[in-house]
This record gives structure tokens, C-alpha cells and sequence, in this order.
């Protein structure tokens, strides 16, 4: 790799090279010891109180060293970021620690609580890590989508461009390549031309369960060139090739090339031996075969046979420098699982913990003192001082922050309702973007809009209109310019704020987690909102949990929702979204019914996911028009609206019978409440907004030992009151207050699979019409009247 230089510069920086290939070589042993260490002490030494096993992987880890050692140590940059496979959390532990960012007591506490976790976690490892991992697959996709944010931000000057671009980094396991949304990732990134990532894959040809299937071979390379990547293949070590380049040194290549992943994974197991037995059985006849073996003793043998090149510092090195522009790049380097270890390439060995006596002669070979397990550079053969220069020298340490916090953006004390008789929350939510649009303001032009191709039916056409579609370069829009009449604009260029992806929701969530990572990862804060169908929220849902997991910030626009898409029925139907929206960490949901109360809550929405303590905010809306108060919002209706519930209709003192509904069901709520009050004139009609933010406050209160908010609004009514409940969801949703306040609750909602419809059937079939209210109200009232017995 080294130019001829004038006078003796070529030699000195050859002296140089390596020096610095035998500091990584020992500080890669290093970093091999001090993750096999922490597994080893976590689950050997640390007391046991539950029985449990710690766990960890010390194959995973050994894996990667060689990979890992020379990214962290050597070829990357501050701006690089990178997401590691979850099974080398530890390798990972240990390269933070020898660069001083990570502490002994975390390390002994590895897995414990508050210590290094078991995978790579933003959230919990703190700045160190900049893409949790754990869900395999997903952190190699989020990658892809952060370097398409990278791009979306410098483009539009919001970063600075005139410094280099960072490369976001993965490194992935190879079976984490049968996950579907590496390849729905691929596909999209292609489509939007993305550039600065890399993908090392760490080719060990194992699994959890098993050595991966042969067939395999060949079709890595030629799947990543088809979405227009460079593929480097890591595969021979330098020994092998010279090995090869010896006399019959060919048939030896070829027997490899040809050996099956079990076997080679077998014979990696079995060492010089059973390479010895193989080879001779095989390729005897060779006399330049012969001569190798004769050369070799077992030991040294089995290190040449496993000399492949994901373990050869030095063209680990030349692959990785070599790659200068920024087309993406799939690095495969085939490696060993378990490399160095006893259990090397044994096929059980995903889980597999050294055992005492192992780790002992383990430590013996390592040359690490009894005692100074955890010093830094004990064992090596290298002066301590030359590896701490070494090691504050390294670039990714050049003092600059991993983590940015912008300030946040300024959101209007107010946006305005769409005004109309009868409006859908859709609607709404599609004339409040439009008129964003329009706006001058520094907020409008950090909004992103994203949507997996239901960017037209979930109403974000106004908007796209006027901000355009983002794309790396100026598109016309051929409709446009063949004067065909449409009502959309899909103008594209640099400038578009409108993302818009093919329909993947799992890549949905990925890019939301990026874009709403921009603040801390880039320097510059977004707006994201993405919009898609409620029922598909499930289909994406591991990349939603994954973007939450991370903190990532960003609104979702769930439309339509429920049975109350009528004729689109079936399959389309959402029912458990709502509890998702309540269970779910890191997001907080809102249905409101009506356009005013949605306009309170996105403007309240673009300030929460700015908010150091923040989370992300889920809408779910309605294609179906209803009518809308007349009324203005007064600072405490605003409070009641964000805080999850309202009176809409205010029950006298004492009232013995109230109706708490969700969402589009208002008018059936309203209906029912007007034709009880002539029976029962005190009644109650409670607005739910928010069952999470009533739930979660609900939770809250009780353990500060204070009345919540669901148990003082109900407590307008008398004790025992009947409370009936009503939702386009699951009734689970609601039905939770009957335990918040002292009343007798009936809950309607869905419960089984739709089908198409008007809303007058559905409603009617699945027990959610007025009727079915006035019903329930007539049984609850009943029952607290003592007159039924359950
Ligand atoms: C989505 C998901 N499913 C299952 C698992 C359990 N799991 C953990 S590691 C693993 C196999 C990993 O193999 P590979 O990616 O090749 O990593 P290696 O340990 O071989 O480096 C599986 C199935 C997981 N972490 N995530
Ligand atoms: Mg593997």
C-alpha cells in the first residue's frame, strides 16, 4: 500500500507500518482477553442470587476482534458511526475501555445493573454507543437510513458540508442477514442512492443454532453488487497466501474453497490433527501439499488453516483503507467463531462459556498475571507507555462530541384548527400540515415527512405539494410537465422535505429512528412525522421498538384506524393498536376525535419530542367526517385535551351514570347521552383523548399516594356509579378505569377480526352503535341498582 518515496521515507514509513500492525496485534489480544474476562468473571465469579446464568459471548466476541480492533484503533474517523452486532457488546466493553471511555467497575458489572449491558444500548451505555443493537437485523438497517439522514442534512446545509461526510458504520453478523429487513432496507437505499456506508460483514458461517448453509457462498457478493455496492471480500489471512503461492499451493486453495462450512468448522475445532488427517487423504499426491505438512507441527498448522483474512490484522488494515470514496461498501470477512478460543468453530458454541480450567490455561497462554486481569497492558510484549501514546493518539479519540444537543426549535403558542361542519381527523391532520407549509418559520423547514406509499391516502398531500419530495437530485415531475391533470406535485430535488419510501413499514420505523436521532447524531434537530396505516403500526413494530429503545423522536400519524374504515373492512381493521400505544416504552398515543383537539395536541406533540425528557407521540386518526363543536379552547381545555380526558358533556354532582368514549365513536357517544338524559338527566359524557397519558398518570399517582386524574374527573359521580366505555379498539383500552375510580364499568369495543361495511352495520354488528351504548347503560344501571348478581 506504500507509495516509493524519495531517500529513505518509503522505508521509514514502512518501519512505521509496522509498528503500528504489531500495537494493534497486541492491543487486539488485549481487547480478546479483557471481553472474555467479563464474561468469564460475570458468570464464574460474581455471586449468583437467582440461579440464573449470566450469559455472554465470548465466540461472538472472538469473532470480530481483529474486525473490531482495527476500526476503533485505526480506520475510523470522529464523524464515523457504527452500529455492532449485539454479540460483541464485550469486545466492544473492552476497545472502550482501553481508550479510557468506559471504567473497570462497569466491566465487572457486565450485565449487572448499571453495568455495561449485554448489547450495545444508546440508552443505557450511554454516548459511547451510537446504535443500540439487540434485535438482530435492525441496527445494520438503521445504519442505512442514518446515512440517508446524513445526506438529507447536509444537502440542505443544515450540517456543515464543507467536512468530511461520516461513514455509518455495521457491523453485522452474517446470519443476521436472514432477517427481511436487511434486504426491504437494500432495496430502498438503492432507490434513494444512499452513500458513506459500510457494512462489514463478519463471516463466520455460523448461527445461534447451527454452521450456515453452503449454498450461501456466492450469493452474498452478487446480491449487494446488484443494489450497486462494492463488495470486498476478506478471505485469505497472509500465511494462506503464501501458503498458495508455493509449490501446489493451489490445490490447496481449491480444497478449501471447496471444504463445507461444517467440516472446516469441525476441523477448526479439532485442530492440527484433524487438518493433518484430512489433507493427507485428500491431497497426498501433491508433493508441494507434503512438504507443508512435513513443515508444519500440528499447532502451527492449525494456525495456517485457520489464517483466514477477517483474523490478519494486516489485510484487515489494506481492505479497510483502501476504500476511500463513498459508494457504499459490503466488507465479507470470513472469520472463525470463537477464533483464539477453545471452542473455536464448534458448532454449539454461540452460548458456550470457557470453563475454569479453560480459562486458566487461556490466561497462562495469554500471559496475564494472576491478579491483573483487568490491567490494561498486561501480558504484552509491547512497552505500556508506546501502547498509551498509541492509544491517545488514535483518530475516532480526536476530542469531539459523539453526542450533539441542539437546542430546541420554537413551536407556536398556537396552531390553528381546520375549521368545517363535519371533518375527519385525517382530514384535519392533512389541512393543519398544508398550512405548515405555507408557513416561513424555522420549524416548517425542520419538519421531514415520511411515509411507506400511503403518503397521498393519509392526507399528506398538501404538504408535499408545496415542500416537495427529497431526493438527492432535481426530478421533474414528468405528470406535471406532460400537462396531465393531478392534484399532486411530485416535484423532486435536495430541497423536498418528504421522504418517500416504498411500502416497508419495518424501513418507516428505521428512517424515523434516524431522523429523529439527527439532533444528537448530527448536530441538527428534525421534525419527523410518518404517517401510515394504524393495522400496519404490528408490521413494523420491532423497528418501532427498536427506534423508541434509542429515544428516538418523531411522530406517528396512524390513519385510518379501527372498524371505522368501513368498507376497507378485514384485514385493514386495527384493533390492538391502541394498547400498544399504552404499553409501549418511549411513546406516548393520542385518538382524539375532533380537528380542534388535534391541532392542540400536534402542536403540543412538536414541543414533547424536543423535551430533554421527551418521547416520541403516536396519533391515531379517523377517515370518517364527523361534526365538530363550536367552541374555542380555553388554556384549561387545552391542559384536559394533552392531559388524556375531558367532560364534554359535565355530569351533575352525584350522577349516576356517565359514558366515556374514544375517538371516532363520539357521534354514537353523544347520540346515547343525549337519548339517556331524559331517564337519567345528571349523565356524564366523558372525551378521552389519551388512554396512555390518563393510564400512565393514573400509575403515577397511585404510587405518590395522590388521586389521579381518571379517579378525579370520575369522581363528579356518585360512588358505584355505572360507567360505560366505548372505543374502536380493544376494550381493554378503557376498561381499566372501572379500577381508577369507585364505579361500575361496562366496556364496548372490538374484540374479533372485521369485515366490510357502512359504520351504521359494523358499529351495529360489533356492539359499539348508540343502541348498544343505551343497552349497556341500561345493564350497568341495573346492576349497581343490585338488580343483577355476577
Ligand atoms: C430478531 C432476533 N431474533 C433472534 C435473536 C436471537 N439470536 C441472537 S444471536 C443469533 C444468531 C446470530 O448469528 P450471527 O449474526 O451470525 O452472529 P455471530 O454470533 O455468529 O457473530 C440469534 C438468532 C435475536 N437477537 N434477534
Ligand atoms: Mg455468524
Amino acid at each position: 500500500m506504500l507509495r516509493a518515496l524519495p531517500g529513505g521515507r518509503a522505508q521509514e514509513q514502512e518501519e512505521a507500518a509496522a509498528d503500528k500492525l504489531a500495537l494493534l496485534m497486541a492491543l487486539e489480544k488485549k481487547a480478546l482477553w479483557l471481553s472474555t474476562w467479563m464474561i468469564h468473571q460475570a458468570n464464574h465469579l460474581r455471586p449468583s442470587r437467582d440461579g440464573l446464568k449470566v450469559g455472554g459471548h465470548q465466540a461472538s466476541s472472538a469473532s470480530v476482534a481483529t474486525l473490531m480492533t482495527a476500526l476503533y484503533l485505526d480506520v475510523m474517523r470522529p464523524q464515523d458511526r457504527v452500529a455492532v452486532k449485539p454479540h460483541a457488546a464485550p469486545l466492544f466493553h473492552a476497545l472502550q475501555y482501553l481508550l479510557g471511555n468506559q471504567s473497570r467497575d462497569k466491566l465487572e458489572r457486565f450485565r449487572a445493573l448499571g453495568g455495561a449491558q449485554a448489547y450495545p444500548s444508546r440508552s443505557k451505555d450511554g454516548d459511547i454507543v451510537d446504535f443500540s443493537t439487540g434485535s438482530v437485523g435492525l441496527g445494520v438497517g438503521v445504519t442505512l437510513f442514518a446515512a440517508l439522514a446524513q445526506d438529507y442534512l447536509r444537502l440542505k446545509r443544515l450540517v456543515p458540508s464543507d467536512t468530511p461526510p461520516g461513514r455509518m458504520i455495521a457491523l453485522a453478523g452474517d446470519a443476521e442477514l436472514d432477517e427481511g429487513n436487511i434486504f426491504e432496507a437494500l432495496l430502498e437505499g438503492w432507490k434513494h442512492d444512499v452513500r458513506n456506508l459500510w457494512w462489514v460483514i463478519d463471516y463466520n458461517r455460523q448461527s445461534l443454532d447451527a454452521v450456515v448453509s453452503d449454498r450461501l457462498f456466492g450469493r452474498i457478493d452478487a446480491l449487494f453488487e446488484m443494489f450497486g455496492w462494492r463488495v470486498v471480500t476478506l478471505k485469505y489471512g497472509r500465511l494462506l497466501q503464501t501458503a498458495f503461492a508455493r509449490p501446489d499451493g493451489e490445490q490447496l486453495r481449491e480444497w478449501i474453497d471447496a471444504c463445507p462450512n461444517s467440516l472446516y468448522s469441525a476441523l477448526v475445532y479439532k485442530g492440527g490433527e484433524g487438518w493433518r488427517e484430512h489433507l493427507r487423504r485428500d491431497l497426498n499426491r501433491y508433493p508441494g501439499i507434503r512438504a507443508i505438512l512435513d513443515e508444519h507441527d500440528d499447532e502451527s498448522l492449525g494456525r495456517l488453516m485457520t489464517n483466514l483474512a477477517g483474523h490478519d490484522m494486516g489485510s484487515v488494515l489494506d481492505a479497510f483503507h483502501a476504500v476511500t470514496d463513498d459508494q457504499p461498501t459490503c466488507f465479507i470477512a470470513y472469520t472463525i467463531k470463537g477464533y483464539g478460543l477453545p471452542f473455536a468453530g464448534h458448532k454449539d458454541n454461540h452460548a458456550g462459556l470457557m470453563n475454569p480450567q479453560q480459562m486458566a490455561s487461556f490466561q497462562q497462554s495469554m500471559g496475564v498475571p494472576a491478579g491483573a486481569e483487568w490491567e490494561r497492558f498486561a501480558g504484552l510484549d509491547l512497552p505500556p507507555e508506546e501502547l498509551e501514546v498509541f492509544l491517545a493518539e488514535v483518530p475516532l479519540a480526536a476530542k469531539s462530541a459523539r453526542r450533539h444537543r441542539p437546542p430546541p426549535l420554537a413551536v407556536p403558542a398556537e396552531i390553528a384548527a381546520p375549521r368545517g361542519r363535519n371533518l375527519s381527523t385525517q382530514e384535519a391532520f392533512g389541512r393543519i400540515l398544508g398550512s405548515l407549509a405555507t408557513a416561513e418559520n424555522a420549524l416548517a423547514g425542520r419538519v421531514v415527512t415520511t411515509s411507506p406509499d400511503v403518503t397521498v391516502s393519509t392526507n399528506l398531500g398538501a404538504w408535499v405539494n408545496r415542500r416537495g419530495i427529497f431526493d438527492r437530485a432535481e426530478r421533474a415531475d414528468t405528470f406535471r410537465e406532460e400537462k396531465v391533470v393531478s392534484a399532486q406535485r411530485w416535484g423532486m430535488s435536495p430541497q423536498g422535505q418528504h421522504i418517500e419510501l416504498g411500502i416497508a413499514e419495518s424501513n418507516l420505523f428505521l428512517l424515523l429512528a434516524a431522523l429523529g436521532l439527527a439532533g444528537p447524531m448530527f448536530g441538527a434537530r428534525l421534525l419527523p412525522i410518518g404517517t401510515l396505516y394504524d393495522p400496519f403500526i404490528k408490521r413494523g413494530l420491532d423497528a418501532l421498538n427498536y427506534a423508541l429503545y434509542q429515544d428516538a423522536r418523531f411522530i406517528v400519524v396512524a390513519t385510518p384506524s379501527g372498524i371505522t374504515l368501513a368498507p376497507e373492512g378485514g384485514a385493514h381493521q386495527s384493533v390492538l393498536e391502541p394498547l400498544i400505544g399504552i404499553a409501549q416504552p418511549g411513546l406516548v398515543s393520542f385518538e382524539p376525535a375532533y380537528a380542534d383537539e388535534l391541532a392542540v395536541l400536534l402542536r403540543w406533540a412538536l414541543e414533547e419530542i424536543q423535551r430533554e425528557e421527551g418521547e416520541s407521540v403516536y396519533f391515531r386518526l379517523s377517515t370518517r367526517p364527523i361534526e365538530q363543536p363550536e367552541r374555542t379552547i380555553d388554556a384549561a381545555l387545552g391542559e384536559a385535551i394533552v392531559g388524556g380526558a375531558y367532560w364534554l358533556r359535565e355530569p351533575a354532582p352525584g350522577a349516576e351514570l356517565a359514558i366515556a368514549y374514544c375517538g371516532a365513536v363520539a357521534p354514537e357517544a353523544l347520540a346515547a347521552c343525549e337519548a339517556l338524559r331524559e331517564d337519567v338527566p345528571g349523565i356524564g359524557l366523558l372525551a378521552v383523548t389519551s388512554p396512555d397519558r390518563l393510564h400512565a398518570e393514573w400509575r403515577a399517582a397511585l404510587a405518590r399516594g395522590e388521586p389521579s386524574r381518571a379517579e378525579r374527573l370520575l369522581s363528579a359521580l356518585r360512588p358505584g356509579a355505572a360507567l360505560v366505555t366505548v372505543c374502536d379498539s380493544h376494550p381493554a383500552t378503557l376498561s381499566w378505569l372501572g379500577s381508577a375510580a369507585p364505579v361500575s364499568l361496562m366496556p364496548l369495543g372490538v374484540d374479533h377480526f372485521g369485515q366490510s361495511g357502512d359504520i351504521p352495520d359494523l358499529y351495529r354488528v360489533y356492539g359499539i352503535d348508540s343502541d348498544a351504548i343505551i343497552d349497556a347503560a341500561a345493564r350497568a344501571l341495573l346492576r349497581t341498582a343490585g338488580s343483577v348478581r355476577h
